[in-house]
């Protein structure tokens, strides 16, 4: 019986191939990933867990916590702690850093996480996901500062994310590449059904909440009103439209077939830059879409390039297909 390339075997190869990754992150990457098969096993409960209502907590965004929004976090944080790779950890549903107790062995790692992203989805049965980053920690591994967070996207080690769909799969980079995985449940391992994800440079399918189409600014509007003229408009083409208001699901859907993902800057909160997060869901996403030969932007500037200025900042999203990010980040450097 075939059992395939489980995500174990591919990281030793990996190792052995490209020297990239070190015998400590891939200690580390197997307790996160050991984190997702048990988030997973928590969402396919559906409500027979009990565990699908809103706590009167809200987290650090401001936004009502779901219980399974501190489950997936307390899961994160359980089974990595102890991994002996780690300085500490952050995380959306936590304000601060999370610090390595001292009964545990600390490494020179940092690992930054949304445990359960588009969680409203969840009691609606759609899918959700885990995004995570990891970053090297070169300060003092006893005390970890939100500054030794605070590094550009473009110093992640490794980036990934697991979707819990129709199937649970988990998509990784080293900046090897991006390879995809499916959990194969009969034997509880990650096997490799993806190898060497890349995203179309063209497409004809975007992704955005139409419903604040009001409050963006006129590049967005353009590329939009552009992309819903179809055949009739400049494009010449027909294009289609979807938003599962779940990030994991979109980013997954353009690295299988391509489209164009847009959280724009938009005047609906002049507080917020954004509505996404950089630490936790723009970088490690955008470590991915780059590694599969996209692109993603702020409409101003590479999202990976930005210094960060807090755990918790947000960032317009503009990511995917190569051609068309291009044309919005055009649009914006025209307006
Ligand atoms: P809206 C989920 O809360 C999330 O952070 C992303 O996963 C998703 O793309 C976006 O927000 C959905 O936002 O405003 O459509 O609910």
């Amino acid at each position: 019986m075939q059992i395939g390339t489980t995500l174990t075997q591919f990281l030793a190869d990996e190792q052995r191939r490209a020297g990239v990754i070190t015998d400590d992150l891939r200690i580390l990457l197997g307790e996160v990933f050991t984190a997702c098969k048990v988030i997973s096993n928590a969402i396919n409960q559906g409500a027979l867990a009990g565990v699908m209502g809103n706590l009167d907590s809200e987290n650090v965004q401001g936004e009502t916590q779901k219980q399974l929004d501190v489950i997936t976090n307390e899961i994160f944080i359980e089974a990595c702690e102890r991994s002996g790779q780690l300085a500490g950890m952050a995380s959306e549903e936590m304000e601060d850093v999370y610090r390595i107790p001292d009964n545990f062995v600390r490494g020179r790692y940092l690992l930054v996480f949304d445990p359960l992203d588009g969680s409203s989805n969840v009691n609606v049965n759609i899918s959700v996901g885990t995004i995570f980053s990891v970053l090297h920690h070169d300060g003092d591994a006893s005390h970890p500062a939100v500054s030794d967070f605070l590094q550009p996207g473009t110093r992640q080690v490794a980036a990934g994310y697991a979707l819990y769909g129709s199937s649970t799969m988990l998509v990784l980079t080293t900046g090897q590449g991006v390879n995809g995985f499916t959990l194969d449940r009969n034997i509880g391992e990650f096997v490799l059904t993806h190898p060497g994800m890349t995203i179309p440079a063209d497409t004809k399918e975007f992704a955005i909440n139409a419903s604040n189409q009001r409050f963006w600014e006129a590049p967005v509007q353009r590329y939009v009103a552009e992309c819903v003229a179809g055949k009739t408009g400049p494009r010449g083409r027909d294009f289609n439209m979807r938003w599962v208001a779940s990030m994991v699901a979109e980013v997954h859907r353009i690295l299988v077939r391509g489209g164009v993902f847009m959280y724009p800057k938009d005047t609906k909160d002049p507080t917020k830059a954004g509505k996404l997060r950089l630490m936790y869901e723009a970088n490690p996403m955008s470590f991915i879409v780059e590694q599969a030969g996209g692109m993603s932007s702020t409409g101003r500037q590479r999202i990976l390039d930005i210094q960060p200025e807090g755990l918790h900042q947000r960032v317009p999203v503009i990511l995917g297909s190569k051609n068309e990010v291009e044309l919005v980040v055009s649009y914006h450097q025209g307006h």
